[in-house]
């Protein structure tokens, strides 16, 4: 029987389109998408004319207006101003189609709250600027003449409207929020969702955004969701509809978050996701509005290799541009989308419509596949191309009914054979077709059986006392043999079949066998058993920690020995209470942690934004940075009695989030009880 060796993904899980959606409704809905694999994003707004600079400052994009913090009467001011007399949305769509992208998603409304379409319920808009047409109308009209599909990005946090809750902290002063009513922003937000899903024809995505604010919940997101599908039940909604985005990871958190497909945001997943939807969203600079001093360009070959990546592991790739001001596309975006374009014309079947690679890792470059019939193709993309003319696919158990290289209609077909669990391509050309990646077609029986090289898991590489740890693969008649002392495993060495507890130092050697045949490399990894961090001595301590506030606009944790303290008190636990919906602020707690026997902890660490775990001086978790609610984890052996604890945080503008849980030895991570902390 064929085995389909599941890539071993993340530990994530994915909730289907809105918890409560039949399976078949959203296959049916999505396959066009699945299809695709590859789209342009557009941001594109008042914003654009500020091309990033404001009061010499360089460094802004579709964020000027909190970034710069430019007052709301200044920013209107911009509407007299938005006249891109050169926007034109058949240019835009041809470029599109030419470099092989399928579908557009375009920004009907940033966090500005400026709407690019004719909007019945705001003045804010295109008809209130010099330009006075429905961007959103034309552009949909011409995709549809391209034959793309087509997509609206929607903010949901919106600095402009009135009754949007939470006002920026800069501005809460000179934008006060008296008379605020969020239900009614949510009546107009409705409104709006309605008119573009009612007066453009069919529309293909609703791409949200802007979710993460603490007005806005799970619950409104849900019903969002449910509105979206009612009004137009083909189209596809993004997980940014509800609160289910695990920050810029993107991919959705389990429990009832409505989303058709998960979001990672400049970054791709690790592994392959089976069965997951997912597209990353990416810049070609470093910027999604437009920024004239940003010269950080993505090159054409380095894109093409984003695109290959991101499909080998099964997802799309929505590659965004941000026109200029006069509605033009910037050179260094179109001289790339043509290249990217004349890529795809030779290699767009090894992309379109095709699968997840059956390969972890290939040293080579990158793998997609497509079943035909009792066949499978895999397309392996090449971007190491090798100077001997040979290529090795290892672990590839599979029998080869064709192997050639994609080039147009110059086809070239190459020889193959086995050597053990490896297949050995021969005739390769002396150059590659493309120097970013070539593309050899491999037709073999049936489903790919691919001998992977087995996974350790383990919960750390050090321990106290014992440890257990996992050697996998996935496979129906595979079997994974080890070692401990060094050598190399056989077919006699020990099976794998389940816990392996080590309790000394040492490495762990693993392959996979198949027939009583070693089918694979051999994977290791070593574990150190060591002592415990002394307990350390602390006078009479009291229950709690001490809290300690720093004002101040940070992107990063800052040196706090350099700042005054603006608030200290004593505190039950790391609640942020009133700071959960404070900006330009940074906290530091401190005291002592109890710890009740010798062990290794690992400790979660989530904040919004940046974070730091210190444990008697030494840092465990690093959470640093300007992001999204993210976790990260780290561990310490610690011994019976009291820790010294401190943990920084900062929250710039936005949602504020901080949790820190922690496990004993490989138990679940749970919330740290308030009787564990301790101040003096
Ligand atoms: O804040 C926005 C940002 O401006 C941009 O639109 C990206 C694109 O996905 N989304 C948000 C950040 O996650």
């Amino acid at each position: 029987m064929h085995r389909i060796v599941m890539v071993l993904c993340m530990l994530l899980t994915l909730t289907p389109a809105g918890a409560q959606d039949p399976q078949p409704d959203v296959d049916d809905r999505m396959q066009w998408w699945r299809e695709a694999r590859f789209g342009l994003f557009i941001h594109w707004g008042l914003y654009s004319i500020l091309e990033g600079e404001y009061a010499g400052n360089p460094n802004h994009a579709e964020w000027i207006r909190t970034t710069a913090q430019i007052p709301v009467e200044e920013y209107d001011r911009l509407l007299e101003r938005f006249n891109p007399v050169r926007f034109d949305a058949d240019a835009w769509c041809e470029m599109a189609a030419d470099a092989g992208m399928r579908y557009i998603v375009i920004t009907t409304k940033h966090h500005d709250g400026f709407c690019l379409f004719d909007s019945k319920v705001s003045d804010f808009d295109v008809m209130s600027t010099p330009f006075q047409r429905d961007i959103m109308k034309e552009l949909s009209e011409a995709a549809r003449r391209h034959g793309l599909r087509i997509g609206w990005y929607h903010s949901i946090m919106d600095w402009h409207h009135p009754d949007y809750l939470p006002r920026r902290g800069w501005e809460e002063a000179s934008r006060p929020a008296d008379g605020a009513d969020f239900s009614r922003f949510v009546e107009y937000l409705h409104a709006q969702v309605r008119e573009l899903l009612t007066n453009y024809g069919p529309i293909d995505i609703m791409w949200f955004d802007g979710e993460w604010e603490r007005t806005w919940t799970a619950e409104l997101g849900n019903e969002l969701y449910a509105m979206c599908r009612e009004i137009s039940p083909e189209t596809i909604i993004n997980n940014r509809v509800s609160k289910g985005r695990a920050g810029m990871a993107g991919l959705t958190r389990e429990g009832n978050f409505a989303g058709d497909f998960g979001t990672p945001e400049q970054e791709v997943p690790e592994g392959g996701l089976p069965g997951v939807d997912w597209e990353s969203c990416i810049t070609m600079n470093r910027h999604w509005g437009w920024n004239r001093a940003d010269t950080d360009w993505k090159s054409s070959n380095e894109l093409i290799r984003l695109l290959v990546d991101i499909a080998s592991k099964g997802g799309n790739l929505l590659l965004n541009v941000g026109p200029r001001p006069d509605g033009t596309f910037p050179e260094e975006a179109v001289a790339r989308l043509r290249r990217i374009g004349d890529w795809m014309d030779l290699n767009g079947e090894a992309i379109y419509g095709t699968q997840a690679g059956p390969f972890r890792d290939l040293p080579f470059g990158r793998c997609t596949m497509r079943p035909v019939g009792d066949t499978t193709t895999l397309y392996l993309h090449v971007f190491d191309w090798p100077d001997d003319g040979t290529l090795t696919v290892p672990g590839l158990g599979s029998s080869v009914r064709d192997a050639h290289v994609l080039a147009g209609s110059r086809v070239r077909p190459l020889s193959h054979r086995r050597v053990g669990g490896d297949i050995v391509l021969d005739g390769l050309p002396s150059a590659p077709v493309h120097p970013a990646s070539t593309t050899i077609a491999l037709v073999v029986d049936g489903a790919p059986i691919v001998y992977e090289t087995p996974e350790i898991e383990a919960p750390s590489d050090i321990f106290v006392h014992e440890l257990r740890v996992r050697a996998r693969v996935s496979g129906d008649d595979l079997e994974v043999r080890y070692t401990l002392d060094g050598s190399d495993p056989d077919s006699t060495s020990p099976l794998a079949d389940g816990d392996i507890i080590i309790d000394d130092t040492t490495t762990l050697r693993a392959a996979t066998f198949h027939d009583g045949r070693r089918v694979s490399a051999i994977a290791e990894r070593s574990f150190e058993k060591v002592e415990p961090w002394a307990r350390v001595a602390a006078r009479r301590t009291a229950p709690g920690l001490i809290r300690t506030r720093y004002d101040g606009s940070f992107d990063r944790l800052p040196d706090f020995s350099d700042l005054t303290p603006a608030g200290v008190a004593n505190v039950q636990d790391l609640s942020l209470g009133e700071f959960s919906r404070r900006e330009r602020v940074a906290l530091v707690f401190e005291g002592y942690l109890m710890i009740p026997g010798d062990d290794l902890y690992r400790f979660a660490l989530r904040s919004d934004d940046g974070s730091r775990l210190i444990i008697d001086g030494r840092v465990v978790v690093d959470n640093d940075g300007l992001h999204a609610p993210i976790e990260r984890t780290g561990s310490a052996p610690l011994a019976r009695g009291l820790h010294r604890i401190r943990v920084e945080w900062f929250n710039k503008t936005g949602g504020a989030d901080l949790h820190l849980g922690m496990a004993r030895g490989d138990g679940p991570i749970e919330d740290i009880r308030t009787q564990a902390l301790r101040h003096e």
